[in-house]
């Protein structure tokens, strides 16, 4: 293993709060590999923010009738808090209007400018003449070249994930007036992608064929392979990090410039609280850099950012983007615009203290390597068919059996049975096994396992059933009963990666601490006369009316 991990996350629009979608491809995938290392004693920093620039936000602040600023200072709060509720452990959580980051997004554009890595040109670029104003982004739409989808933006057609240069749409139309914009000059940067074709080539195409995801490493080598055109990296807009050159007022970096240098300046400014030099994390070769993203995000992380970097000359290159896939609800794309969709501040609300069952339930679909479907009933079932029945099933009976037989004082092991020495070689592999699909980036196979570690314990109270065993020789149910609370120990150490609230939780009704990974395949984790606490129930059972509110709030 490298030295230490520096995990970023994509930096949200501040334009909006969070969704389900955001967390499955995204966050929670990354929250539970940064525990993970944790866990395995690793040195790691995981790096998010908001991403407060571009389009996006202005459109906001256009429709609301008020200023990108009282959007971004909205919409950061409530993203950033609930990001902390649902256990989302960031190290640093920054905001790319901060002036660490203009300091350093500025000082990278002119690094690149000054050692003669930017193009600048003039050109013709649609212009809407009823509001005066350059179109840049998403401020044109039209319809995408590639797959024929009417609403792509002009940078971008969200429905392919194709990136698009604002001249690429058909019938392109000002978002501002709807109307048919005009062709007017302007003078911009670019950074000249072609220029870096045969190096992208052999870093993706030939270094990362086997490592990186195969939807990743295939979007990557389709726009290779379609040749790559230099982009423009400045925009006309008053909203963004100026651009730092006498004769260029009026504009800003374009925000997929700017925004994957948040990741550059969170990780300053954590380093400035923390007295470290940020150079350890971002220049050195034994430092991991990983970005974890959702599909339509592999283009600027792959492509654009690491020429970016290579261009600069000082700083590493990702050696992995495991980007995800889209997540469905209810069988249709989540739509902010039509609000179908499941708002995180708000399920944080309606479902308070089940931050792990919406963890739980996105792990189990998270789409990996496909399109994944939430509904509301597999959510339910989720808690009541599995957490509730498998994972707390073990638990309680384990920790009530314990009270009801020896006043909550763990027992001392006999002599093992023979399968009882199977069931301990099963339980020492659980570490690895989870951690291998963990570090494949297989999350719902790591907890499909941790699940069966839980199913393994179900069977062994099945098998020995202690409830009778009890009246006939009580001295074997002092061994059964040690080895079933040692698997709730190691299930807390396991499981703390996916569901943090609920090992906490168990931890706690088991009277431990303990936060090493390879702990977790023990079964001696608690000693006997030891001393755990009172039962208390891990999750609770999930009515039909809760979710059929949830269903109910849905737009029709
Ligand atoms: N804000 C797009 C998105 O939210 C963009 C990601 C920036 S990552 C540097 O999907
Ligand atoms: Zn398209």
């Amino acid at each position: 293993m490298a030295k230490r991990h520096l995990i970023t996350t994509a930096l949200p629009y501040a334009n909006g709060p969070l969704h389900i979608g955001h967390l499955a491809g995204v966050y929670i995938p990354a929250d539970i590999y940064c525990r993970y290392l944790r866990a395995k004693g690793e040195e790691v920093l995981l790096v998010g923010g908001s991403d407060e620039h571009g389009v996006p936000i202005t459109i906001k602040a256009r429709k609301e009738n008020t200023t990108p600023q009282a959007i971004v200072d909205r919409y950061h709060v409530i993203i950033q808090k609930s990001f902390e509720e649902l256990g989302i452990s960031f190290d640093v959580y920054s905001r790319t209007t901060k002036p660490i980051h203009h300091e350093t997004a500025s000082a990278f554009f002119t690094k690149l400018h000054e050692n003669g890595k930017l193009i600048e040109k003039s050109s013709e670029q649609y212009y809407d003449e009823e509001v005066g104003e350059f179109l840049a982004d998403r401020y044109i739409t039209g319809t995408c070249p590639q797959c024929g989808n009417a609403n792509a933006y002009g940078d971008q057609c969200e429905a392919c994930g194709t990136s698009l240069n604002a001249t690429d749409l058909i019938n392109p139309k000002s978002a501002l007036s709807g109307n048919t914009p005009v062709m007017k000059e302007t003078q911009h940067w670019y950074l000249p992608l072609d220029q870096y074709e045969n190096w992208l080539k052999e870093w993706i195409l030939e270094g990362h064929k086997e490592d990186w995801k195969i939807n990743v490493y295939g979007q990557c080598k389709s726009w290779i392979e379609q040749g790559l055109q230099p982009r423009a990296v400045t925009r006309d807009l008053n909203w963004g990090v100026k651009v730092p050159l006498v004769g260029a007022e009026g504009k800003v970096l374009y925000v997929w410039f700017d925004a994957p240098i948040g990741y550059i300046s969170a990780t300053k400014e954590w380093c400035e609280q923390n007295g470290q030099n940020y150079e350890k994390w971002w220049k050195d070769d034994e430092t991991r850099l990983l970005h974890f993203i959702g599909k339509d995000n592999i283009v600027f992380h792959c492509i654009i950012f690491p020429v970016m970097l290579k261009a600069e000359g000082s700083f590493i290159l990702p050696e992995n983007v495991p980007a995800n896939e889209f997540l469905n609800l209810e069988n249709d794309k989540i739509s902010t615009s039509r609000n179908w969709a499941v708002w995180l501040h708000e399920y944080l609300e309606d479902f308070k203290d089940k931050q792990d069952v919406l963890r739980y339930t996105l792990t189990t679909i998270a789409p990996e390597t496909k399109d994944a479907d939430f509904t509301w009933a597999d959510f339910q079932a989720k808690n009541n068919n599995e957490l509730l029945a498998i994972l707390g099933n073990f638990v309680n009976r384990t920790v009530v059996l314990i009270h009801k037989y020896y006043e909550g004082i763990v027992t001392a092991a006999g002599e093992y049975t023979d399968e009882e020495k199977e069931v301990i070689a099963k339980i020492a592999e659980f570490p690895n096994t989870i951690g291998a699909s963990i570090e494949k980036y297989r999350f719902r196979e790591a907890l499909a396992e941790l699940m069966n570690l839980a199913r393994l314990g179900n069977k062994y109270l099945t098998d020995t059933e202690p409830w009778k065993v009890v009246k006939t020789d009580p001295e074997r149910v002092k061994t059964i009963l040690h080895l079933s609370i040692q698997i709730c120990a190691c299930l807390s150490v396991l499981g703390e990666p996916f569901l943090p609230f609920t090992s906490q939780k168990l931890q706690k009704i088991l009277n431990i601490n303990i936060h090493n990974w390879n702990d977790g395949g023990k079964v001696d984790l608690l000693k006997a006369g030891d001393k755990i606490n009172a039962p208390e129930y891990l999750f609770e059972k999930i009515e039909d009316a809760a979710i059929e509110a949830q269903v109910q709030k849905l737009p029709k």
